[in-house]
């Protein structure tokens, strides 16, 4: 059975400092980086990063009087409006130095590494590895997880409550066997946590608490 990990969003702006800073979003990295050197057997790595351009629909900035983290409406469907972040090509958009070391490392070691870059059309939010969500676009995961006979994903990264909840979802739609790492997620609303992990449950998402 051949697994892959994705590696969600793990992103300097959604770490303390960045411009959509998650709560301990930096507590996920020792995790992450000791499940990387452990030799555990990942078929394929999977690394995601949000990757917006200047003036992104998504940006409360780019909507008239709104602020960050208000409800507001992209292309029809209701958005949370964030603060700019993950601007393509800039220092925020670019992976944590701790992981970018480890896939250094990783590929060094011969591992096969996939990137998705998302949220590239304005027009739309795009929280999933897959699909945007509109699901107008297919960022290709799927043929790419199917090409290396891929059954099983474990996910980890951020932020659990949007990007790694709805990659997972659609990881498990798919037919995928899904598993959420927690100890590798934090979300940028913690208390949302039981909630997300009742949408788990109904989709048939594992979720595992410690380490694996
Ligand atoms: C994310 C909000 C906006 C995420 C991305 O990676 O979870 N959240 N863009
Ligand atoms: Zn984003």
């Amino acid at each position: 059975m051949k697994r892959a990990l994705i590696l969600t969003d793990i992103q300097n702006d959604f770490l303390p400092g960045g411009a959509l800073a998650v709560p301990e979003g930096d507590a996920i990295l020792p995790f992450v980086v000791r499940l990387l050197r452990s030799g555990r057997s990942y078929d394929l790595l999977v690394v995601t990063q949000d990757w917006h351009p200047e003036g992104h629909g998504s940006f409360a900035s780019s909507h008239e009087g709104a602020k960050p983290f208000q409800l507001g409406e992209l292309g029809g469907n209701a958005q949370m409006l964030w603060p700019d972040h993950c601007i393509e090509g800039t220092d925020g958009a670019r992976l944590a130095v701790e992981i970018e070391e480890v896939l250094a490392e990783q590929k060094a070691a011969g591992r096969p590494i996939h990137t998705v870059r998302k949220g590239q059309d304005s027009a739309v939010d795009s929280y999933s590895a897959f699909f945007d969500n509109a699901r107008r676009h297919d960022t290709g995961l799927q043929a790419v997880l199917d090409k290396h006979d891929i059954e099983e994903v474990d996910v980890v990264g951020l932020a659990l409550d949007y990007c790694v909840k709805y990659t997972a979802l659609d990881a498990a739609s798919l037919g995928f066997n899904t598993r959420v790492l927690l100890e590798g997620c934090r979300a940028v609303d913690p208390s949302s946590l039981e909630l997300v992990l009742a949408e788990f449950a109904d989709a048939g998402v594992a979720w595992i608490d410690g380490s694996t």
